[in-house]
């Protein structure tokens, strides 16, 4: 009994370190306007401005996505990192809209309405994009560009559209599992990547966006010192 008790002590005073570095919680931007730091591909002009616009709810401020002409806009941000020196990535998102019958792996169908990318190279299509997919099944893994590129679905369907749900991804070992080889030792992410569309299926799309960090992956501290 004595050494039960130990045990139970022993477990909940384990800490452990984890740390987390922001990348936005978007507490600093203009509700209404267009998000600081962010920029989009050249030629999409300020198209973008009307899909992405910051918004406020209950005083916290998250970016809100919403294209219902076909933009297909991509925004991203820095800043750049060694994924081996935090390979977990967290935010929270929250479909509003998820465009029927989208299906990201054709493209004839691929949108989706939140889709996260981190891109190892934007210029050489080289990374992994994380999706909430209309119709395809949490867990898929898709080769967008076998070798360069792929996709994740981490929430699906409409039974959670309209409600906040948070994820914490380790890129190292969703690399391994899509590339299906081991990373570079000197990967890095260029920074976040999003994707708000609906344009392969004309139909609207639209997610809320928030809380972007990076973390290192967790470890026990040492155990508490015991007499
Ligand atoms: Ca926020």
């Amino acid at each position: 009994m004595k050494k039960t008790i130990l045990a139970c002590l022993l477990v909940a005073g384990t800490a452990f370190a984890q740390q987390i570095i922001g990348i936005t919680s978007f507490s600093s931007d203009t509700v209404g306007d267009f998000p600081k730091g962010w920029r989009n591909w050249p030629g999409f002009g300020d198209k973008v401005h009307e899909v992405y616009r910051v918004k406020e709810e209950g005083g916290n401020k998250f970016l809100s996505a919403d294209d219902s002409k076909d933009y297909s806009g991509q925004i991203f941000r820095g800043p750049a990192w060694y994924i081996k020196d935090h390979p977990l990535v967290t935010w929270r998102w929250r479909a509003q809209a998820l465009p029927p019958g989208a299906n990201e792996s054709s493209g004839a169908t691929n949108d989706s309405a939140c889709g996260v990318y981190i891109m190892f190279s934007q210029f050489r299509q080289y990374g992994i994009k994380y999706v909430w997919s209309s119709t395809l099944p949490v867990g898929t893994i898709h080769a967008k560009i076998p070798g360069k590129m792929y996709f994740i679905v981490l929430d699906s369907g409409k039974s959670n559209v309209g409600k906040w749900r948070s994820h914490t991804v380790n890129i190292l070992e969703d690399y391994k599992k899509a590339f299906g080889s081991e990373p570079p030792s000197d990967l890095q992410s260029q920074g976040i990547g999003i994707l708000t569309d609906g344009n392969a299926v004309h139909a609207r799309a639209a997610c809320d966006y928030d809380d972007f960090a990076r973390m290192k992956v967790k470890t026990p501290d040492a155990a508490p010192a015991t007499k």
